[in-house]
């Protein structure tokens, strides 16, 4: 039985996140915004399908994707680019590698006791967000 990440699911915090929007090259205005937002993940988990929705009060993002099969992303309203994603298991930790433009991009899930904890990465840049369950 793998993990289930389903549910929803609140940013408690947020670190370097600044530095990866400036990576991704996104403009200072964008950046003052979206640095302060309160994020939102809703997780669907069936077997081997996925749909995270990123929420805010200011853009939504969101992606479908069977685990173990690439498929082409284009991140729309975020930097707007468009990479080959691939989206597996490593133990009980979701790994996922976005070729594109950019080197060493993509983002990891894994659960600790009740919060869910994510990597974003990028180049050389590391960004660090945990969340809580919503109740
Ligand atoms: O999640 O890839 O859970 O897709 C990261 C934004 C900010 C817009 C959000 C809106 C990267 C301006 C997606 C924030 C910065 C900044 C809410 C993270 C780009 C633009 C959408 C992500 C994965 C894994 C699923």
């Amino acid at each position: 039985m793998p993990v289930d990440f389903s549910g929803t699911w609140i940013l408690e915090t947020n670190n370097n996140f600044e530095d990866y929007m400036k990576i991704l090259n996104i403009d200072l205005v964008t950046r003052k915004v979206a640095v302060h937002l309160s994020q939102t993940k809703v997780i669907i988990q069936d077997e081997n399908k996925l749909t995270i929705k990123t929420l805010s009060t200011f853009r939504n993002y969101e992606i479908s994707l069977t685990i173990g099969e690439e498929f082409d992303e284009c991140t729309k309203g975020l930097d707007n680019r468009k990479l080959k994603t691939l989206v597996s298991w490593e133990g009980d930790t979701l790994v996922c590698t976005q070729k594109g433009e950019k080197a060493n991009r993509g983002w990891k899930h894994w659960l600790e006791g009740d919060k869910l904890h994510m990597e974003l990465y990028c180049e050389d840049v590391v960004c660090h967000q945990v969340f809580i369950r919503k109740k």
